[in-house]
């Protein structure tokens, strides 16, 4: 700092020429008022940096001892930048340009006072005083620091820097991390040193780069007439670094493997893959096989592929569960840090198993059973403990189950299988398993793979030995046995033999016969023959009844029983002539009207009482005529009158004969003969017609007539009730023969 003294020198040094200028005129000057005033001539002035361009900043005061009016002028040394400017009259001085103390934090200026006739200069120095403008600013960016992962808390990693040009307290800077949570530093304030906070870690695994801020804060000062503090921040890169602490990783687990029908030794089966935990700088990794081989595989110790060491057909099992170890191989080849991890290795199955039936003590092709027929339907046969197994695997373990043999008869369960199962065989059609058709069924039990190439297959047979039970009912052959036995045949005689079988074997097969219904009691039967026979002291009279029927019984032990109907006919014998009735051997006949005569055969049958009829003589002879069926007898066709009749017999009465035979159609044939007395008379109307021709000559027997006429209508209605009651009286005779013959002819079979 330059004392006021210097300035004295340098105002003493310009006086000589001032001195010169006027004799008894003095100089003019500037006014002493100290440091602190803003009035004077800038020594000592001070001005702060943050003063505003434009400001008044100072007032140059000077006077002429003479009294003149002064002009101030200021002036900067060459080369320097002018920061101020005085107003001549007023002495003002305005700052015109910005200051900054920490650029330039002294001005020189050459302030002039005058008089018009003096001038004196002076060198002055104008301080800038310091405002708090600056932030602190940190040294040596960007900060980057490498730590190693293992580095141990509370350790000191860093140390910040930063420097702030202002003075005094905004130039003072302390340091803190801009919080961020979790953050596992922590920075001296003042130091700026940047440590692992205590208690925390690093770990390379979990993130290998941190960004922490750090804040530099100044101690805070005045700027443009408030407080400010001033801060700046940066980022310090914390890269950590690996160190050995990870064991290998295997990567893609989990490890399947599989080994095929064609895998041979030295196959490649599947290869692991694990690497070093600490990827920055990782150690290689040796692989072996810990556990579970069972010597069938290895492994190449730095590729990690696992081979098969056999051929598959030896592999005992069907699936190996390799523990694979990977092992960190340090620098002096020593192992280090490992992991174990676990390969599945399937054997893939090779069908090498065909399927195979098992009874109870092992592989059986032929099972035998011995049963009743007709067991329920869905009953089980239980009798038969098969089970059929295929040892491989998978598809190549699935087979279909088939019951060969009579069809829809015994069903099997299940009808596919895998691997293994137990079989049912079920009963399907019980009808059909009857022992009088067979008396053992056979089947063919298969077992044939479905999903393979090779369709193993496998057979078993199944036989299935009958036992009789009582299912049969006796049969008779036919429905109805008709019969035929004449009448009059002697007691015991045979009628017809029954036969009814039984389809059941020994005793269930015996049948017993018996006949029962109403027609039943004339006969026997035998009851094991089934010979019908008629009771010893029956006799069969076809007149009386030639028709019975009844019913023969076939029975077994059980008492399952069928009928039969049994229909015996009494064949009719001619055993009876034919008779005329006596009382109706006299007639009397009308010529032109047929008289009849008839006869009887009490035989039951035709032709037994068949009659034919003829007439063996006549007297007249050759006058009648009869038919042989009916028994009608008329006069020849040329006896017309009763004059003829008189003619033939000579006027004698009219009383003739004929003798009638009747035969039946018998073998050999009965005849009965019997004679008709005819008595001929003339028709009723022709007599009246001649009578009544008379009558015209005889007028006087009118009367007579009249009495005749009444008296013969008399006597016609007495002889049509004759006629009638004759007729009814032979009607009463008939008709029971008819109904009996209606009745015998109905069952002719
Ligand atoms: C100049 O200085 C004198 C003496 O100290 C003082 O009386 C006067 O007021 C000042 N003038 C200005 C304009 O400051
Ligand atoms: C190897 O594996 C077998 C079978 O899984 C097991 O019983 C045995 O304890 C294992 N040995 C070791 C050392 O892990
Ligand atoms: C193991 O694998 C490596 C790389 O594939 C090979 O070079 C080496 O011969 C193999 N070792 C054995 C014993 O097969
Ligand atoms: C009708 C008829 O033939 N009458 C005869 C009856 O007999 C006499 C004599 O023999 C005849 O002369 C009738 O003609």
């Amino acid at each position: 700092m330059k004392s006021p003294h210097s300035l004295r020198l340098s105002l003493l040094l310009l006086l000589p020429h001032i001195h010169l200028a006027r004799q008894s005129d003095f100089a003019p000057y500037f006014y002493d008022n100290g440091p602190s005033s803003t009035s004077g001539n800038m020594a000592l002035f001070s001005i702060a940096e943050d003063t505003p361009v434009g400001a008044q900043v100072y007032t140059l005061n000077g006077t002429d001892p003479e009294g003149d009016s002064v002009r101030y002028g200021l002036t900067f040394e060459k080369g320097s930048k002018e920061y101020f400017r005085v107003e001549p009259k007023s002495g003002r001085v305005t700052l015109i340009s910005e200051l900054d103390r920490e650029v330039e934090d002294e001005i020189a200026v050459l302030v002039s006072i005058t008089d018009g006739r003096n001038k004196v200069v002076e060198k002055g120095r104008v301080f800038v005083t310091d405002a708090n403008d600056e932030k602190p600013e940190f040294l040596n960016l960007p900060f980057i620091v490498s730590v190693p992962e293992d580095t141990e808390a509370g350790s000191s990693i860093f140390k910040v820097q930063a420097v702030d040009k202002d003075l005094g307290s905004g130039g003072s800077v302390t340091y803190f991390l801009q919080t961020t949570p979790n953050t596992k530093f922590t920075i001296d304030g003042h130091s700026g040193v940047l440590r692992i906070k205590p208690g925390e870690y690093l770990d390379y695994e979990t993130s290998k780069t941190h960004f922490v801020t750090v804040v530099a804060k100044d101690g805070g000062g005045k700027y443009n007439g408030k407080h400010q503090v001033m801060t700046s921040s940066a980022t310090i890169t914390i890269n950590v670094l690996d160190a050995q602490d990870s064991p290998p990783t295997f990567v893609g687990t989990p490890y399947f493997g599989y080994v095929y029908e064609v895998s041979v030794p030295g196959s490649e089966i599947f290869t692991v893959f694990a690497k070093d935990g600490d990827q920055g700088n990782p150690n290689p990794i040796q692989y072996s096989i810990f556990n579970g081989s069972d010597g069938s595989f290895s492994i190449n110790s730095s590729s990690g592929c696992i081979t098969l060491t056999t051929y598959p057909i030896q592999l005992k099992n069907e699936l190996y569960e390799l523990q694979v170890k990977a092992s960190e191989v340090g620098p002096e080849n020593q192992l280090l840090d490992y992991t174990i991890t676990m390969v599945t290795i399937r054997v893939v199955d090779l069908n090498n198993h065909p399927p195979t039936f098992y009874g109870e003590n092992g592989p059986q092709n032929r099972f035998e059973l011995t049963m009743y027929e007709h067991p329920p339907e869905g009953e089980i046969l239980r009798g038969l403990k098969i089970t059929v197994n295929d040892s491989d695997q998978g598809a190549n373990a699935k087979f279909r189950l088939r019951l060969v043999g009579p069809g829809r008869v015994l069903r099997v369960v299940p009808q596919t299988v895998l691997n293994e199962a137990q079989v049912t065989i079920i009963v399907e059609n019980s009808t059909a398993i009857d022992y009088e058709k067979y008396t053992f069924l056979s089947f063919k039990l298969l077992a044939v793979e479905i999903d393979t190439p090779e369709r193993f297959s496998a057979t078993a047979d199944i036989i299935i030995h009958l036992l009789d039970t009582n299912d049969n009912t006796p049969k008779f052959s036919t429905d109805f046995y008709i019969a035929r036995i004449p009448e009059n045949s002697p007691g015991g005689s045979n009628v017809v033999s029954v036969t009814a079988t039984d389809l059941d074997s020994g005793l269930w097969g015996d049948v017993k016969y018996s006949i029962y219904g109403s027609g039943a009691d004339l006969f026997l039967i035998h009851p094991t023959s089934g010979i019908i026979y008629t009771q010893p002291w029956a006799t069969l009279d076809a007149e009386v009844k030639s028709k019975y029927n009844f019913y023969v019984k076939a029975e077994d032990t059980e008492g399952k029983y069928s009928l039969a109907e049994v229909f015996v006919t009494v064949l009719d014998l001619n055993d009876h002539p034919p008779e005329f009735d006596e009382n109706f051997l006299e007639k009397t006949m009308i010529i032109g009207a047929p008289v009849k005569v008839e006869a009887v055969d009490d035989d039951a049958e035709e032709p037994n009482n068949v009659i034919e009829y003829s007439i063996m003589k006549a007297d007249p002879e050759n006058v009648f005529d009869i038919n042989t069926s009916t028994g009608e007898i008329k006069l020849k066709p040329f006896i017309k009158s009763m004059e003829i009749v008189q003619n033939i017999t000579r006027q004698k009465d009219c009383k003739w004969s004929v003798v009638v035979q009747a035969r039946d159609g018998g073998s050999p044939s009965f005849t009965t003969t019997a004679v008709v007395k005819i008595d001929i008379t003339e028709a009723i109307k022709e007599r009246i017609i001649a009578y009544f021709l008379g009558l015209r000559n005889r007028p006087l027997t009118v009367f007579g007539i009249c009495l005749s006429f009444v008296t013969f209508a008399v006597s016609l209605t007495v002889f049509i009730s004759s006629i009638l009651y004759w007729t009814a009286v032979r009607q009463a005779r008939v008709n029971p023969e008819a109904s009996f013959r209606k009745i015998i002819r109905r069952p002719k079979l």
